[in-house]
């Protein structure tokens, strides 16, 4: 190190600790310019992978058994930004390693900018809906970004020859900043603290500013609507309009049926799929007489029907709002399942989406008279919205949605119960998912200052497909008191509770049970949700005065 430059003020900086600060900024800046290269493809290449979601997807399909809270999490919307921004901090922390390689050897940093280039490159190409070419093509310039401003920076940094975009040919090699330097380098090709320093910012900003703007353009290609072009055909059998009694209004109280723009969403996407319906096809195979095929155009021309059905997520924690009710139109399964003859011993019908994603339930549940299992293809009214599944995705009334919701989906697939297990099966959670009964107060929210007198207490409550046949409500834990109900839409559906309260001024716990229609009553137990969804009462706490 004594060959480097050294002077009162710079000693820090020109120190070890000091240089190796400066070879590991030099890394994440370059590996920030690569990251921002990858993204600003993918946002302007239609079809390109984005390296960060790639890297991000491998590591959710990754997920090793028993992680299921970290699956839980990663589930969530806001955790998909969490993902994001997971990956971006440790392909810059790799980046800071060979930063700090390249203080010592160029070679090796670059060798280890390739080695990760290349994991993304796998990551990319083995994504369902990637073309490797793309993925290829993204990895190679990506990397190469980065480790040319690698390249760049150390030079700045004076460990190696600087990089000149503007020949010597005015006798100013060096350039006006080396002079003016206040560390006070006098060689020409000295190490520059200021213009390493001016170049890391500008790389920085620059590569912040193009990768959020590819971000943003790769967000535009996969919005969460239907096409704008999606109609939905009229159902042949439509559902009775709702009355009065089945959709109560009472303060705060939930609606029977949730928007499809307030619909939840759970996937693990990080990227919307975009399905082109004019080529998409769904396959029934398996263990059936004869395989079918069906394009959009026949699938929306089968009798579709129209019903009511409570779609619930394995992961909703007591309380939580990952559980929504609406109306959806589609192909009955059943006969989808008739036409292709499925063959005795066919104990298990596999959903299978253009994401990879699978499902699997039983075939008798989905063939038993109670219930019409149905492959949707709209949701209130309208064509599914992309984020729910266009152009087509199964609805199985009564079971938790990663057991049988399959969205974006491109095959229907008869096999056995143990042939094959489901995506989130090995992961840890249950093989069977019916729908836990479950209640809760929506009204009033939890933490809720309220006058002393006449209060609305209400809320859902569901167990689709069994039906719900009473709830009550409790406060500080004292006598149950039965709720009054909307009319059930059907057994499939939830739904809505409501009682008056005389609430007096203290700190009063509110607590809802709900028993199904089989006269089976939630359990207190407290449960989590894995591995067959949470248990327990649904508690809000109020303060009156
Ligand atoms: N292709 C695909 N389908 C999927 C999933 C998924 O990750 N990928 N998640 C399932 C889960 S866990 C649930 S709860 C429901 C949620 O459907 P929604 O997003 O329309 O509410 O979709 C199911 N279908
Ligand atoms: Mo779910």
């Amino acid at each position: 190190m004594s060959d480097r430059p050294t002077s009162g003020r710079s000693k820090s900086w020109f120190s070890p600790p000091g240089l190796a600060l400066r070879a590991i900024v030099a890394g994440i800046v370059a590996g920030a310019v690569g990251i921002a290269a990858s993204e600003l493809l993918a946002g302007m290449i239609t079809g390109t992978p984005s390296l960060v979601v790639a890297v991000g997807s491998f590591i959710i399909a990754l997920q090793p058994p028993g992680a299921k809270d970290v699956v839980i999490s990663v589930f969530g919307t806001n955790d998909k930004t969490a993902v994001n921004v997971a990956v971006v901090l440790v392909a810059l922390l790799v980046a800071a390693v060979a930063g700090f390689m390249g203080h010592r050897s160029f070679e090796s940093a670059a060798r280890l900018l390739i080695a990760f280039g290349l994991v993304a490159f796998l990551a990319a190409a083995l994504q369902p809906l990637s073309s490797p070419g793309l993925a290829a093509l993204n990895a190679t310039i990506a990397t190469a970004a980065g480790i040319g401003a690698l390249r760049i920076l150390l030079g700045e940094a004076g460990f190696m020859a600087p990089v000149r975009f503007e020949l010597p040919t005015f006798g100013r090699a060096g350039g006006g900043l080396a002079a003016a330097d206040p560390a006070g380098s006098s060689a020409v090709l000295a190490p520059s603290r200021r213009r390493f320093l001016v170049r890391s910012v500008e790389f920085a900003v620059g590569a912040i500013a193009l990768g959020v703007l590819g971000r943003v353009l790769l967000d535009r290609q996969h919005p969460g609507s239907a096409p704008v072009s999606a109609t939905l055909p009229a159902a042949s059998d439509t559902a009775q309009p709702l009355t009065a009694p089945e959709s109560l209004s009472a303060p705060g109280i939930t609606p029977i049926v949730i928007s499809n723009d307030s619909f939840y969403r759970i996937d693990t996407d990080l990227l919307i799929p975009q399905v082109d319906a004019s080529t998409w096809q769904l396959k029934v195979t398996g263990m059936v007489d004869h395989p079918l095929v069906f394009t959009y155009q026949q699938l929306l021309a089968m009798p579709l029907f129209e019903q009511y059905v409570t779609l619930a997520c394995v992961s909703n924690e007591v309380g939580g709002s990952l559980v929504g009710n609406a109306l959806w139109t589609g192909a009955h399964l059943k006969t989808v399942l008739a036409q292709a003859g499925v063959q005795s011993g066919a104990s298990q019908i596999v959903g299978r989406s253009v994401d990879g994603f699978t499902v699997g339930f039983p075939t008798e549940y989905a063939l038993d008279p109670a219930r019409e299992p149905m492959i949707a293809v709209g949701m209130n009214g309208k064509p599914l919205p992309a984020e729910h599944g266009y152009p087509a995705r199964l609805i199985v009334p009564g079971l938790f949605g990663y057991v049988s919701a399959t969205k974006w989906l491109s095959e229907i697939q008869l096999t056995t119960r143990e042939a094959f297990n489901g995506y989130w099966v090995p992961l840890g959670w249950a093989k069977d998912g019916p729908i836990v009964t479950e209640s809760r107060v929506d009204h009033p929210t939890g933490g809720a200052s309220l006058s002393a007198g006449s209060v609305d207490i209400d809320g859902v409550a569901w167990a689709p497909d069994r039906g719900i046949q009473g709830v009550d409500v409790r406060i500080d834990a004292g006598q149950w008191q039965p709720a009054f109900l909307s009319r059930a839409i059907s057994k499939a559906t939830w739904v809505q509770w409501w009682l008056r309260w005389q609430a007096t001024p203290g700190s009063h716990t509110i607590e809802v049970r709900a028993t199904d229609g089989t006269g089976a009553t939630q359990t207190e137990a407290k449960h989590a949700p894995a591995p067959s969804g949470a248990t327990g009462f649904h508690a809000v706490t109020v303060s009156v005065t």
